[in-house]
């Protein structure tokens, strides 16, 4: 049940009280996807994306209870606010279930009621035995019914309750996130949904149980109108990340929708540039590549998981291989669309010469970014179902993985970290942009500078590049593979790449190092806590600068 509120969808079960919301969004733990080594150089920025889900749910709560959104990524919710709040709202994914527990335990301490959903929750609700109230599934039935519920009561409840739903609130019928309610300025990239569901049942994915398998999608309508809700505010990030698992789930709503960004692109003036995440068959989708180069889409996520075909049948990802993979990569590139790469190790197919061969696949592909992580088994996918069957999950907290390799743990974990530390060696890094420049920046579109020529824009990107020069062109031990770039790029009258494979080339070479010595994890999904220090690869000792 949803009513509309001045161009806001609100949950429109009856209130009489004044619940005060307090939304809490835990920090997430370094990950090469979290860019966190790289908002040093960038002005006012202190986390890569505002949270989707948890500002959706804000902005649902019924119109006269006021809400107030923390995202700890940016700064700790204050003992003031959990006094002020008669309801702590939190969100997250299993990776952030030790910040969940603590937000629930400061809450309680304050006395307050939590209510938790997100995808950590609806996949593995037994995790959460603290949690007051449990939100299983998207926004839906079970949403109104916790609403009904707080409006009866906001004291802590004898017993944990569950709410499930079971009717799934459409797409059409979400509100605009509440994005008023967070400093935009302090993201890195901005957030925008399309869709929810893929159709596809890769063996170790939780996205077709947690959010189906018939994708689900917004009007251009919303989309337009909430690009315009993010421009309100002053200094807001000047990229817009589609947090689609899938942006060609449904290829004709994709088609269909494109044109009307590209219309709202020209009338502002190209204010924003995109990303997104799809599957490699992308590439198959001519007229969908080229509306995306227009429209300004700067690149794309895709979960290549590994170069090896029969690996990737193996796990169900035979989509990966519609199109011979470099061949699909090349045809990306054509566009101007720059390649981001997820990459799975560890897995049944694994042998001597996986190492081999995902080395030679980093260097043809020329993928300057990759994701190397340790095959972790999700709850709810095929994969937990078979190794469950097949006793070989394990859950000691000392490993990387709950998953028992069939080749010996050491050897997979010292593959993971010699394979970080050679896609990130600076000179193979930079050599890779490098090729990027004459592959893919020089086939994107130049937007017009007028929507993103303002003052704040301007001193963004004049604090990027001098700190970009100090950081890494001046005080970095990688500055000569950088200027060699650079200049390549320079020389072309590239800037923005320049700027662009900085930071984004500081963030993996960091974290990389601290990968190797030992000080992240190697699983997709671990939780595992790290100590500093801790003794790494003794192979790798030569690679261990500090950061
Ligand atoms: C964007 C994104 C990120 C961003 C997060 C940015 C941010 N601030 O949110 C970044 C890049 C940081 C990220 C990182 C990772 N991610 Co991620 N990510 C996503 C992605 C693609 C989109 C999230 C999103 O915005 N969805 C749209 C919103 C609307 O959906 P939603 O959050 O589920 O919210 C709905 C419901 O859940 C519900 N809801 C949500 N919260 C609440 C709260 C309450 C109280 C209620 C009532 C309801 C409710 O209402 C919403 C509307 O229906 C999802 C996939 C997906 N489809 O969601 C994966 C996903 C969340 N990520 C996942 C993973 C595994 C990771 C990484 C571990 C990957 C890695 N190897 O590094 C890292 C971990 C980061 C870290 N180290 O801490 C998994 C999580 C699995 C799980 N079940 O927990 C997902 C589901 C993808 C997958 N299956 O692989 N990720
Ligand atoms: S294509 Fe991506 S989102 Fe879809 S099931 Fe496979 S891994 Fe999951």
């Amino acid at each position: 049940m949803a009513q509309e509120f001045g161009g806001r969808v609100r949950c429109s079960i009856p209130v009489k009280t004044r619940r005060r919301v307090l939304c809490v969004f835990p920090h997430y733990t370094p990950a090469f996807g979290t860019f966190n080594h790289a908002y040093r150089l960038m002005k006012d920025v202190r986390a890569f994306m505002p949270p989707q889900g948890l500002l959706l749910i804000a902005a649902y709560m019924p119109q006269g209870w006021p809400v107030r959104f923390i995202d700890e990524n940016i700064r700790k919710a204050t003992a003031a606010e959990f006094a002020w709040a008669d309801i702590v709202v939190v969100s997250g994914m299993h990776v952030q279930a030790p910040q969940i527990h603590d937000i629930a335990g400061r809450a309680h301490v304050a006395g307050k009621v939590v209510v938790l959903g997100g995808p950590s929750v609806s996949a593995s609700p037994e995790m959460y035995p603290d949690i007051d109230y449990l939100h299983i599934g998207e926004m839906g039935d079970a949403t109104d019914r916790l609403v009904a519920r707080l409006e009866e009561s906001v004291t802590r409840p004898p017993a944990q309750m569950r709410f499930e739903t079971k009717d799934r609130l459409p797409l059409q019928d979400f509100p605009i996130p509440a994005y008023d309610l967070i400093p935009l300025k302090n993201y890195l990239m901005l957030t925008l949904q399309f869709s929810s569901g893929c159709p596809y049942l890769c063996e170790f994915c939780d996205i077709p149980n947690l959010y189906g398998r018939q994708p689900r999608l917004k009007t251009a309508d919303q989309i337009t109108a909430e690009l315009d809700a993010m421009r309100k505010q002053k200094g807001h990030p000047p990229v817009v990340y589609f947090v689609d698992d899938n942006f060609i789930g449904n290829r004709k709503a994709t088609k269909d929708m494109l044109p009307h960004l590209l219309a709202w692109q020209k009338q502002r003036g190209y204010p924003v540039q995109f990303v997104c995440e799809a599957t490699l068959n992308i590439a198959k989708q001519r007229e969908i590549l080229a509306l995306m180069r227009e429209a300004s889409f700067l690149g794309l996520f895709v979960g290549i998981e590994t170069p090896e075909a029969d690996a990737l049948k193996a796990m169900r990802k035979s989509q990966n291989v519609a199109v011979p993979m470099m061949e699909s990569i090349k045809t990306l590139n054509d566009y101007g669309l720059e390649v981001t790469s997820g990459i799975i190790l560890g897995l049944d197919t694994d042998s001597e010469d996986t190492e081999g061969r995902l080395k030679d696949f980093i260097d043809v592909s020329h993928i300057p970014m990759l994701t190397i992580n340790l095959l972790q088994a999700l709850p709810k996918t095929p994969l937990w179902d078979r190794l469950k069957r097949a006793g070989r999950l394990d859950d000691d907290p000392a490993r990387e993985s709950n998953v028992r390799f069939l080749r010996p743990y050491d050897e997979v974990v010292a593959m993971w970290r010699r394979c970080i530390a050679y896609a990130n060696d600076p000179e193979r890094l930079f050599a890779r942009f490098q090729h990027q420049v004459d592959a893919t920046y020089v086939n994107r579109m130049i937007p017009p500078a007028r929507g993103r020529l303002n003052w704040s824009n301007l001193s963004s990107a004049l604090v990027l590049a001098w700190r970009v020069l100090l950081h890494i062109g001046i005080l970095s031990d990688y500055r000569k593979p950088f200027w060699r770039a650079a200049r390549h790029a320079l020389r072309r009258g590239q800037i923005d790449a320049v700027l662009g494979m900085g930071f984004i080339a500081h963030h993996l070479i960091r974290f990389t190092r601290e990968a190797v010595r030992g000080e992240q994890n190697a699983s997709y999904y671990s939780t595992k806590v790290r100590k500093i220090g801790s003794a790494g690869s003794p192979e790798l000792a030569p690679l261990r600068k500090s950061a």
